[in-house]
């Protein structure tokens, strides 16, 4: 087998990191060798990501990784968080900046679309969960303020195929990050041309989609000069991040839900179909499309966001805390008397988290959590409860029980919600990679190269090279009794 030194780019909703792995056939070694962090930034009043700024640092990133190895990378790929694009002109011109999914303008876009194609036809023909900022929506907002007709030549690039083309000087769509759009055809695994047919944008806007794996060029020459570097491969791996990071899962069987936790909390299963019924649309599940011709069967669950939210609120009012400080604070605060549900629209726009999570709980007749330990560990037991509820749902769809919990990614640093999520589900959890996202993106490098074959290949290599954590569950009988009071808030607010 060939020694690689492959070079991961994840860009995430709040930081980004270059890494650097080594491959060596059987095992995996990784890096980090450059993180950043991702701010959005607001102007005249809309959200929008840094795109100059964030790709100013995957240069930075490319930099470091020569210095770091002295090595030239055997090639390079970048993974984004889902659903946001940039637009292209034909000379190669990004049109205006790509807008954070977070961004105000689709908050009534999902209600005017429905009235044109119903909720459940759109569900039935693109199996993914409605959320507001999905990709059809943001293209119906931007179309409904557009002045002039959009050029033929113009192309729409989600945020790694943007990357990959300033990267390589190639426009292509990689098929995990478009399936989030909501514009795909779940079975066909391709746009959706009928669904296209039905909405107003022109359709010269989408390009061939690839599948994960797949070589789309090598380093454009003026940036080989600006960065004095050799001819490297970029590569298409799976570039939706939570598509890598499921890549990366360290098991074999299909007897466990893996959670991915990051900003988002994305609970799922994987199958070898899209779950398009009644049940998967009532419970907001979305197909989205795996490596290896997989459907990621999942739910987003905001996650991590409430506390990331939270953090950023206090530090503005002079409080400064870490995430370690902010989970010892959880952990000796264990009474908790409330629950939020970390799917609820409320919680999706940035701003004054903790006095939200307060009103919630004020409106649904619950205790007001008031100190900072109340509001973290109120966030924490909420999440673990969703997580149950999922489980339950998810073994419903799918009609058999699910014997283990996998959680990847960075947001497992919080090993309170790890244990959390134990005692709340009954399930063993194993809880790792970390860096979950960057290890899938760097064995679909691999794979491009021809040094591993299947998803389970690619699995036993994790296994070998990341062994998990493992958490048992404890005190699951008051978990459960617990469990009927949180079911109870989420019923109230349905009816
Ligand atoms: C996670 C993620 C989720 C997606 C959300 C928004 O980073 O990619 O999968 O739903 O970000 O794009």
């Amino acid at each position: 087998n060939k020694h690689l030194n492959m070079l991961a780019v994840d860009f995430g909703a709040s930081s980004g990191r270059t890494i650097w792995g080594e491959f060596t056939g059987s095992k995996l070694t990784v890096q980090e060798i450059h993180r950043f962090a991702n701010e959005p930034v607001e102007l005249g009043g809309s959200l929008y990501w840094d795109f100059l700024r964030l790709f100013h640092e995957l240069k930075k990133g490319v930099r470091a990784f020569k210095q770091v190895t002295s090595k030239t990378p055997a090639s390079i790929a970048v993974d984004t968080w889902g659903v946001d694009y940039g637009l292209v002109d034909g000379n190669g011109n990004l049109l205006g900046n790509p807008y954070h999914y977070r961004d105000a303008r689709t908050n009534a876009t999902m209600e005017t679309c429905f009235k044109s194609i119903p909720r459940t036809e759109l569900f039935e023909r693109t199996g993914i969960q409605p959320l507001q900022f999905n990709t059809i929506f943001q293209l119906l907002a931007w179309q409904q303020s557009c002045t002039r007709p959009v050029g033929e030549d113009v192309r729409l690039l989600f945020m790694p195929d943007l990357f990959h083309y300033y990267l390589s000087g190639v426009k292509a769509t990689e098929y995990t990050i478009a399936s989030t759009s909501g514009l795909l055809d779940p079975a066909a695994r391709s746009w959706n041309r009928e669904l296209l047919g039905k909405l107003p944008f022109a359709q010269s806007l989408f390009t061939d989609i690839v599948m994960p794996g797949t070589q789309l060029g090598t380093l454009r020459s003026e940036l080989r000069e600006e960065l004095a570097i050799g001819s490297v491969p970029v590569v298409a791996a799976a570039s939706h991040d939570t598509a890598s990071a499921v890549v990366s899962i360290p098991a074999l069987t299909n007897n466990y839900a893996f959670i991915s936790c990051g900003t988002w909390s994305l609970m799922g299963v994987e199958t070898d179909k899209p779950v398009i019924n009644e049940w998967s649309e009532r419970w907001s599940f979305t197909n989205e499309g795996g490596a290896e011709q997989k459907i990621r069967l999942l739910k987003n669950i905001m996650g991590l966001w409430l506390l990331q939210e939270c953090k950023r609120h206090w530090e503005l009012e002079g409080d400064s805390l870490t995430y370690a400080q902010m989970q010892e604070m959880a952990a000796v605060h264990k009474h908790n008397a409330s629950y939020v549900d970390p799917e609820d629209p409320v919680f999706l726009a940035p701003g004054h988290m903790p006095d939200r999570i307060r009103a919630y709980c004020r409106d649904t007749g619950q205790t007001v959590p008031q100190t900072k330990p109340e509001i973290i560990r109120c966030i924490l037991e909420s999440l673990s409860m969703k997580f149950k509820q999922t489980l339950d749902e998810i073994e419903f769809l799918l009609g058999r029980r699910l014997e283990h919990i996998h959680m990847v990614g960075g947001g497992i640093q919080n090993t309170l919600l790890c244990q959390l999520t134990a005692n709340a589900t009954g399930r063993t959890v194993f809880a790792g990679p970390i860096e979950a996202t960057a290890i899938g993106n760097i064995l679909m490098q691999a794979k491009a190269h021809g040094e591993v074959g299947s998803l389970n290949e690619i699995r036993q290599v994790v296994i070998d090279s990341f062994p998990p954590d493992r958490y048992v569950p404890a005190d699951t009988d008051a978990w459960q009794e617990a469990y009927q009071s949180y079911k109870k808030i989420d019923e109230s607010k349905s009816e």
